[in-house]
């Protein structure tokens, strides 16, 4: 191209999005993005999903990049376009997912720092003040020959490190100004987006290698906690190495239950509030535990860090220093770092290592796991319905590899968590930071196109797809063959269990007869042009699971569960025969195992505040 030709700036933006490889991108036209709808389509390379609420777009694009490691983009309009968005980035904040939203806002007389009026123009206001705290970066591109920079720099640094959200804001008579080619400013990593200073080179990375080796070397239980930082930096496929060849068993964070498959001799589950039994005895008493990509989230360490792994020394690797001074007190090494730099050195350096055997270490995990499978007697049927945890452990018995499985909150979430059994090449990708209901349709959405329109089973539940169900209409308009299980229970169940605790069982808005009701969804299923099944009984679902997960259309499957059932096994506070309340270490789960057992069980001294509970 001639540099003095004039070009518009929302032509350069579609033009972007195609220099970058960006195939699919969602959002919702307004009169404040409609130069860049226009420019991306009449470039013709990049498809707009246009779905319907701007929540969805920052969320399906998130999940897109989680699916297939593409970037994508949401592209929303001024006013509540913008504002619709926000659920999305602060989600994708929370879990360090890369995302570039690209806002349309008023003409650029109303979108300044001087403006302190509450109504920009017609419907505008400071988006990017707006997200500000829950973006890597956002800016308002108020001289157009700024907008490449801003949107190169915008996407580099999504991605980079810890990865998160960015968003850039283009007022509409920006979007459709026309400057010279040889005037349009570009971003240089080095000098706009250089590493933090915080973080050790690969290079540098030797000594932090030889301490973890000398601690390693010293430890009886060693144990790896593995995390989705080790995803983010792309070292998953290291992982099978990393194992082998240091023979040292691991723990897999929720984010990152399927980098390794479930079944993995040297795996041995998910640790947390909502964990498996023998994966909470195993960190408990472990003497080492090494972090790595992990943000040690409370969920998964419980909500007293120093009741962690109490008796064992811990390392963590993050890139982001602020998650390791967040427990500083607790580390003995913190290490900021690259995941991925430090898992290729640690598997460099075990090669060449003879390690001590922890095969007395690991047959004391292989006990905990065959004692404390993770479907038990606390998972029984009712008379009437079919145990959540029951039907997702015989569902990924039946799933063959190759399914991305995304999931919305409740039962979805913790059933899912608990109990899905992964096989190499499935994925199981949910929010965790935010625990935002809704999830689930857009996570499917951006799964399909990510994987081309490939294999997505949404598991959801009655009250969280009534939070995005107007996306319903995004997958039939697409044809995209998603199959949505609903676990119906008449409404919010997780919540019914917050009132039986600290209300005595006093129910406000958590079922039919308290306030909230969720529709008959066969008839949902028929308005949005869905296929529909439904599952009550073991017989059912014999009938039924095949021909739903098979058929190459959408479906809904209702899958009818106990309105009160319990989510066991479940680190939970209770009262111990002195009248006192207690608050257990992670091991002690509820339903609470004799003390005489647990003392049995322990390797490192039993808990004193345990010692009291009812048996
Ligand atoms: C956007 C949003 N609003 C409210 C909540 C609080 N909340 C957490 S779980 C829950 C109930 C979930 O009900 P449902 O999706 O049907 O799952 P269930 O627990 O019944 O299986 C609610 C209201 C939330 N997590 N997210
Ligand atoms: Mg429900």
């Amino acid at each position: 191209m001639n540099n003095n030709t004039s070009v518009k700036i929302s032509d350069e933006i579609a033009l972007f999005l195609k220099e970058k490889g960006i195939r699919h991108v969602f959002g919702i036209v307004g009169a404040g993005n409609a130069h860049i709808f226009d420019s991306i389509g009449k470039l013709g390379y990049t498809e707009i999903i246009s779905v319907h609420h701007e929540q969805a777009a920052v969320m399906s694009a998130a999940v897109y990049y989680r699916t297939c490691n593409k970037v994508s983009a949401a592209i929303v309009t001024t006013g509540g376009g913008s504002s619709n968005a926000v659920t999305g980035v602060v989600s994708a904040w929370m879990d360090s997912l890369p995302v570039l939203i690209i806002s349309g806002n008023e003409k650029s007389v109303h979108t300044t720092e001087q403006n302190t009026l509450r109504v920009w123009g017609v419907q505008g206001y400071d988006s990017v003040a707006m997200v500000n705290k829950v973006t890597k970066y956002s800016s308002r591109v108020l001289d157009a020959k700024n907008a490449t920079y801003e949107i190169e720099k915008a996407y580099d640094i999504c991605s980079s490190d810890r990865p998160g959200p960015c968003w850039i804001d283009v007022p509409m008579d920006i979007q459709a100004t026309k400057i010279e080619a040889n005037k349009i400013r570009h971003f240089e990593k080095e000098v706009d987006n250089p590493r933090p200073a915080s973080v050790i080179s690969a290079e540098n990375l030797a000594g932090s290698i030889q301490k973890t080796f000398e601690m390693i070397e010293n430890a009886q239980r060693p144990l790896l906690w593995l995390g989705h930082g080790i995803r983010l930096s792309g070292a998953t496929d290291k992982l099978e190495a990393l194992l082998e060849s240091t023979q040292i068993p691991a723990l897999l964070t929720w984010q990152a239950m399927d980098m390794l498959p479930s079944d993995h001799e040297l795996v041995f589950g998910r640790a947390g509030v909502y964990g498996q039994r023998h994966s909470n005895f195993i960190v408990q008493n472990c003497d080492l535990l090494i972090c790595i990509g992990t943000r040690m989230a409370y969920p998964q360490i419980g909500y007293n860090v120093n009741e962690l792994a109490r008796e064992a020394k811990i390392i963590t690797l993050d890139i982001d220093e602020q998650e390791l001074n967040k427990f500083s007190d607790r580390i003995d090494l913190p290490i900021c770092a690259n995941a991925k730099d430090y898992v290729g050195q640690l598997i460099e350096v075990a090669s060449k290592t003879k390690l001590p055997s922890f095969k007395p270490w690991l047959d004391i995990c292989n006990k905990y796991k065959d004692k404390y499978p993770v479907i038990g007697k606390e998972h029984d049927d009712t008379q009437e319905f079919i145990n959540s945890y029951r039907f997702i452990d015989k569902l990924s018995e039946d799933l063959e590899g190759g399914w991305n499985i995304v999931t919305d909150m409740g039962t979805a979430l913790l059933s899912g968590h608990q109990a899905l059994n992964l096989k190499d090449k499935q994925r199981l990708i949910t929010s965790t930071g935010l625990g935002e209901m809704g999830f689930g349709l857009p996570a499917a959405i951006g799964a399909s196109f990510a994987s081309d329109k490939g294999k997505v089973l949404c598991l959801n539940c009655d009250g969280g797809i009534m939070m995005n169900l107007q996306e319903l209409q995004t997958l039939d308009h697409h044809q995209l063959p998603i199959k949505i299980i609903i676990f119906n229970n008449d409404g919010y169940l997780m919540i019914k269990h917050t009132q039986n605790n600290l209300f005595d069982k006093r129910y406000v808005c958590t079922n039919r007869s308290t306030g909230v009701s969720c529709p008959d969804f066969s008839k949902v299923a028929e308005a949005f042009n869905l296929e529909y099944y439904s599952i009550k009984t073991w017989e059912d679902y014999n009938n039924n699971l095949s021909t739903f997960l098979e058929s190459d259309k959408a479906a809904i499957c209702d899958v009818y569960m106990e309105p009160e059932q319990k989510f066991y096994p479940k680190v939970d506070t209770y009262i111990d025969k002195n009248g006192n309340m207690v608050s257990p270490p992670l091991e002690d789960m509820s339903p609470l195992i004799s003390r005489q057992q647990l003392k049995e069980d322990m390797v490192i001294k039993v808990h004193e505040s345990c010692m009291g509970a009812d048996e």
